[in-house]
């Protein structure tokens, strides 16, 4: 019988050895742990030695002992799996539990979820901003954040004004070279269009500290409704600002020629349902009186939901507004659901109301004014305002 002795850093690597150099006659006899290399057993690194010999027993049992050591590995296996497993759920624990408990946003149960990732959500939540605009964001800072910068969560949140300011559509102030300058309100029923249209009139037509009073008119067309041509031409008297009214597009076009020496006409629009195709038809009709170059400009409370506003946009399609006046902004803090549907839609913002006072509750919009007017970040004024005032009026 031929008898061996092998030595190695592991137990594995001994029966490696062994298999290679004597094949699968080798068989184990003694197994003990010992120290390699070194002086007398001093000093060595760890190993172990193994003793056997050569057997000559036939196939079958060699097939068996094969058999054991296939199982034993997939046992081995198996306790790595186990063991990695094992990690896994440490680490887990080690992170907050928030994305299990499935927020609605998050991507899925069973991912962990970065607190400063988790709050950001809770930001866009507390502003309205719809579902798929906060996942942007926070995809993006998943993206852009790396676990230890996501623990300054002051400049994740200037990052995120950084984000939100650049999905809003700005616009260079319109042309005033064209005389006169038509700017049409449309939107639904009392979003506010003839008491902008009035604050309108008073900020072009009113003197004020270094400028002069330009030549306004307004025209409505809202003539349907008792009363309405009445609250214009209140105003109207008050500013002495004449006020015409036109129920066709002849008349629309007449009066237009007849204040050829204006410089601003402001034409106040029927306020009808989104839904009501016809009378949006036929004021669509009436206002294609007004030439083919008016401004116009969608009136939206920033009080509807999101759903709603998108509805809104889509249905004035047809008048070819080029800017939203969004209204009633002191009636809400939460601005994300407009945000998101001017964002979605291209559109930028032209003015601001904030109250029913005319003519002080109107400003013409800036980012700087809707980015402070976000709830819950902590950013700093003077950031926004260094970085965004030199766009003051950009939209305007
Ligand atoms: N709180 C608030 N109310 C407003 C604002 N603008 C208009 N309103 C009010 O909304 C109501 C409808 O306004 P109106 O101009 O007649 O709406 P229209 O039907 O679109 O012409 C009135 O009571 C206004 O005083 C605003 O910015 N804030
Ligand atoms: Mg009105």
């Amino acid at each position: 019988m031929q008898y061996f002795t092998i030595q190695a850093k592991t137990h594995r690597e001994a029966i490696e050895n062994m298999r290679n150099q004597y094949g699968e006659y080798a068989k184990i006899l003694t197994y003990r742990n010992v120290r390699l290399g070194g002086v007398l057993g001093l000093f060595g690194s760890k190993g172990v030695e193994l003793t056997g010999y050569l057997s000559n027993e036939e196939k079958p049992k060699v097939t068996l002992e094969e058999g054991k050591l296939k199982v034993l590995e997939a046992a081995r296996k198996e306790q790595t799996l186990n063991y990695i497993l094992k990690e896994i759920k440490e680490l887990k624990r080690g992170l907050p539990a928030n994305g299990e408990t499935g927020s609605g946003f998050g991507p899925g149960p069973g991912y962990g979820q970065h607190p400063s990732l988790e709050k950001l959500r809770e930001l866009m939540q507390q502003n309205d901003f719809p579902q798929s605009f906060a996942n942007e964001m926070v995809e993006r800072a998943r993206e852009r954040f790396s676990l230890t910068e996501l623990e300054d969560f002051t400049s994740l949140e200037n990052a995120v004004i950084d984000w939100i300011a650049e999905k809003i559509p700005t616009a260079p102030p319109e042309p005033e070279d064209q005389k006169p300058r038509v700017l049409i309100i449309v939107g639904p029923t009392g979003v506010g269009k003839t008491t902008t249209i009035a604050k309108l009139a008073a900020l072009y037509g009113l003197e004020s500290e270094g400028k002069t009073a330009r030549r306004v008119r307004i025209v409505t067309i809202d003539s349907y409704r008792i009363g309405a041509k009445k609250q214009i031409e209140i105003y109207g008297e008050i500013m002495r600002i004449p006020v015409s009214s036109a129920e066709t597009r002849e008349d629309l076009k007449k009066l237009i020629a007849l204040h050829a020496d204006a410089e601003i006409i402001l034409i106040d629009t029927i306020g009808k349902s989104q839904r009501d195709y016809r009378k949006l038809a036929e004021m669509k009709e009436i206002l294609d009186g007004a030439g083919s170059k008016p401004e116009v400009h969608l009136a939206v409370s920033a009080t509807t939901k999101t759903r709603d506003l998108e509805e809104i946009f889509q249905q004035y399609e047809p008048f070819g507004y080029s800017r939203v006046i969004v209204t009633k902004l002191d009636e809400t803090s939460q601005i994300g659901s407009i945000l998101s549907v001017v964002a979605k839609k291209g559109k930028p913002i032209s003015f601001l109301t904030d109250g029913q006072k005319v003519p002080q509750d109107i400003e013409p919009s800036s980012l700087v004014r809707l980015l402070l007017n976000l709830e819950g970040f902590h950013v700093n004024r003077d950031y926004i305002e260094n970085k965004y005032g030199a766009q003051r009026r950009a939209a305007g």
